[in-house]
């Protein structure tokens, strides 16, 4: 199905090889003011490549460490590391020393490639470091003022890359670490054409027309394939935003007509309160939702306002990208879709036997682009058979599409019943005094554990006894009375990670 030449190497497929395709004038990156075309890019990518092999001495293999918000220079810098043969470790700046450490030891990496804006954590990490030991700053802000910049301007703009191999490793992905230590997955040069040219182009029928927008940090392999291998693989623009924070993610629609969006519900919320004031998001015309179950009350109102479905889909770092989806002819409220095209899915008990349709499960998952981790015990409980088994419970119904149940550990056993924590946070959500919420366990005597909501209130309301009693009546008119939360705190903001994933663990200390 995705069948690629043997030599491959991913830095070239989406620059050189996208401008001898014919898209060498259009716009490739547009951020911190600027506009790069395709030509550009692949020239820019070049020059920065000969830095690297030719003053830093990289070879080919060698890990490369790159820390930067989201920004065209940040693109760029992971483009011409991969056409230098390097294995890439994206990294987001809120990321301290220590848990830098642990990802440079993790993956013993030689190289940082830093925006000069974000040294200090990385300096620090390098000073007691036995793997890195290089370290050269790049200008996010594009004014090329910082050493790697100045030295890319003396270089030509032709490079040979490296002659990598479809499977050699271009990319390590880490998973976020709410809990435990941070794994790494290990990607191939075909797997980043494979989640382009399988979930973009099938599902989200990807054209050089498009213009995408996006949250998700590019560190995250969320934001890398839909902020830069999705526009760039099909001759489309990317905008990239340092700081997308749903404000600045509207403006940057409505001033670029943007036509894709990759963010999490909470995002949308926002947009769709904001359609109510006059904002302009008619452009879009793919919107993807992941990273958090979608509420069934976001799904209805957005097309109630947009005419189009809000494509909700669930990926994985292990599995590079999205690997269930919703898709533009065949979408459902509160439903995560079908298994994208090269993707298996089922729904296995705790002896990771079958479950039969319709009873919750562990979500496992199998195809082209993982789930391989580095250098990890892990890979033999996480992985069986070639299949992922994710830390997600689903059911899958009788026409085989797959429903979202909870995180495994998001699951409140309280007096016998099963309750799933994201079931009552939508079922809160529908409640207009509430903005945001998470459900947890709380152990208790009696009865194991007590469903608590933390709910983050709407403008306008007060967090009460009258109105945590209405939000309770209003839970248990809306689902099964036993499920309604029996513990309401009113928090101002949910504890979440770099990537906006909540952190209910933290709720539960
Ligand atoms: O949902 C996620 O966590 C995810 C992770 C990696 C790539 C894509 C997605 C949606």
């Amino acid at each position: 199905r995705f069948d690629y030449p043997d030599r491959l190497n991913i830095g070239v497929e989406l620059t050189d090889a996208m401008v001898a395709r014919g898209h060498g004038d259009r716009v490739a990156l547009i951020g911190n003011g600027r506009r790069r075309t395709y030509k550009e890019l692949a020239d820019w990518t070049n020059r920065l490549a000969h830095v690297l092999v030719d003053d830093l001495g990289v070879k080919p293999g060698n890990r490369i460490l790159i820390r930067s918000a989201n920004n065209p220079a940040m693109v760029a810098v992971w483009l011409a590391a991969t056409k230098a043969g390097a294995v890439v470790v994206n990294t987001m700046p809120l990321l301290r020393a220590g848990e830098l450490g642990q990802i440079v030891d993790k993956a013993q990496i030689e190289f940082a490639l830093c925006d000069t804006r974000l040294m200090d954590e990385i300096a620090t990490c390098a000073k007691t470091s036995q793997y890195l030991k290089t370290v050269v700053g790049f200008d996010g802000t594009l004014n090329h003022d910082a050493e790697l910049d100045r030295l890319a301007l003396e270089k030509p703009v032709q490079f040979d890359a490296v002659d990598t191999g479809r499977d050699d490793v271009a990319l390590l992905g880490f998973t976020s670490g709410t809990t435990g230590s941070p794994k790494a997955t290990m990607h191939f040069h075909r797997d980043i054409l494979i989640i382009a040219d399988g979930y973009a182009k099938e599902v989200l029928n990807v054209t050089p027309d498009d213009i995408f927008v996006g949250s998700p940090p590019l560190a995250f392999t969320f934001g890398l394939g839909g902020l830069a291998v999705f526009p760039l693989r099909f001759g489309a623009a990317a905008t990239l935003l340092e700081s997308a924070s749903p404000p600045n993610m509207i403006e940057i629609i409505e001033t670029y007509r943007a036509t894709v969006s990759f963010t999490a519900p909470t995002a949308y919320r926002v947009m769709l309160r904001a359609m109510d004031e006059g904002a302009d998001l008619s452009s879009l015309r793919a919107a993807v939702s992941a990273g958090e179950t979608l509420p069934a009350p976001v799904y209805d109102e957005w097309i109630e306002k947009t005419g189009k479905p809000m494509l909700d889909g669930i990926g994985a770092t292990e599995m590079l990208h999205i690997f269930i989806s919703n898709r533009f002819d065949d979408h459902r409220p509160a439903c995560t879709g079908k298994p994208v095209t090269g993707y298996e899915a089922k729904i296995v008990d705790e002896d990771g036997a079958e479950a039969p349709r319709g009873t919750v499960g562990r979500l496992a998952v199998r195809g082209p682009t993982g789930c391989r981790y580095l250098a990890d015990d892990r890979q033999v409980k996480y992985v069986l058979d070639g299949w992922n088994i994710t830390g997600d419970a689903f059911t899958m119904d009788e026409d085989g599409y797959l429903h979202f149940a909870a995180r495994n550990d998001d699951m409140i056993l309280s007096s016998g019943y099963n309750i799933a924590g994201p079931e009552v946070e939508a079922a809160l959500l529908s409640h207009d005094a509430v903005a945001e919420c998470a459900v947890v366990g709380q152990p208790d005597e009696d009865r194991g554990a007590v469903v608590a909501a933390h709910v983050v209130l709407s403008e306008g309301h007060t967090g009460d006894e009258v109105l945590a009693k209405t939000l309770q009546d209003f839970v248990k008119a809306t689902i099964a009375p036993y499920k309604y939360p029996r513990i309401i705190r009113f928090i101002d903001a949910l504890p979440k990670t770099e990537t906006g994933k909540i952190q209910r663990f933290r709720l539960k200390d």
